[in-house]
């Protein structure tokens, strides 16, 4: 059987993980699976682990490990035969162990953006709830102000890119991800990037995965020009 390919992208909130994971799903033909969506969708669908998310997140606080492991579990349960990336997962050590108990990572992202950057770009971010669609005022601003630019409808600003929410979430991201980045570099499949543009550092990213996958059997993943 091919062997499939499993990567993970960590970094503070708003590092770019989601736009950088994108751009490695649509070039490398990986399933795509961000922690974070999963949770909106659960709140947007007023789920009951949605629900309970909700009162973590507004205060800028990570949902509990078992919460997340059983979520993210499930959702790669369910793309046993596919290669993937995971944006946002695991963001603990416990998360990393509990993962780490069913599959080896082959390669883990992580993006180093100084915080000044970080905060910058998530006061400005704003998106459009029903799909899910990200913009941000100064990188990527929708064609008309405060709309979407398929539908029309006004964008809002997610409860944790509000300012107070935002510093407690950039507070709590070092400490909590030493040890999972100390557990990734002593597996050796640990990949630092830093920078302040997204565009600037996604070629040495692209550029890794090339190189990476042409090690795999031809049938895994497909790169598209
Ligand atoms: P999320 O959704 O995983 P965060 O906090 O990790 O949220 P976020 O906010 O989604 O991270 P990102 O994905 O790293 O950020 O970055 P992004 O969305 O691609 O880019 C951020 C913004 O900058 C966008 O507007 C983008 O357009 C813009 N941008 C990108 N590149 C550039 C650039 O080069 N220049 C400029 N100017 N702009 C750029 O998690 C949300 C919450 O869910 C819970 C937590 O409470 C978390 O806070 N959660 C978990 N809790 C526990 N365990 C887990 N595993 C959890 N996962 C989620
Ligand atoms: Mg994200």
């Amino acid at each position: 059987m091919a062997k499939l390919f499993r990567a993970a992208i960590m970094g503070p909130p708003g590092s770019g993980k989601g736009t950088i994971s994108k751009r490695i799903a649509q070039s490398f033909g990986l399933q795509y699976l961000s922690s974070g969506n999963y949770l909106r969708e659960g709140i947007a669908d007023n789920t009951e682990a949605g629900v309970m998310a909700k009162t973590y997140i507004e205060r800028g606080m990570l949902v509990p490990d078992h919460v997340m492991t059983r979520l993210m579990l499930s959702k790669l349960e369910q793309l046993s035969g596919h290669s993937w990336l995971l944006d946002g997962f695991p963001r603990t050590l416990a998360q990393a162990l509990a993962l780490n108990n069913l599959y080896q990572l082959d390669l883990v992202i992580s993006l180093n953006i100084p915080y000044e950057t970080l905060k910058e770009r998530l006061i400005d971010r704003w998106i459009h709830p029903s799909s899910g669609r990200v913009y941000n005022m100064g990188f990527n601003p929708p064609r008309v102000q405060g709309k979407d630019d398929v539908t029309g409808d006004p964008l809002i600003q997610h409860d944790d890119d509000k300012p107070e929410a935002l510093m407690a979430r950039l507070r709590h991201y070092k400490e909590v991800a030493k040890p999972v980045i100390d557990l990734y570099k002593s597996q050796g499949i640990l990949h630092s990037f830093s920078g302040t543009e997204t565009d600037r550092i996604w070629p040495y990213i692209n550029s890794l995965l090339t190189t990476k996958m042409q090690t795999l059997p031809a049938d895994t993943c497909q790169q598209t020009p």
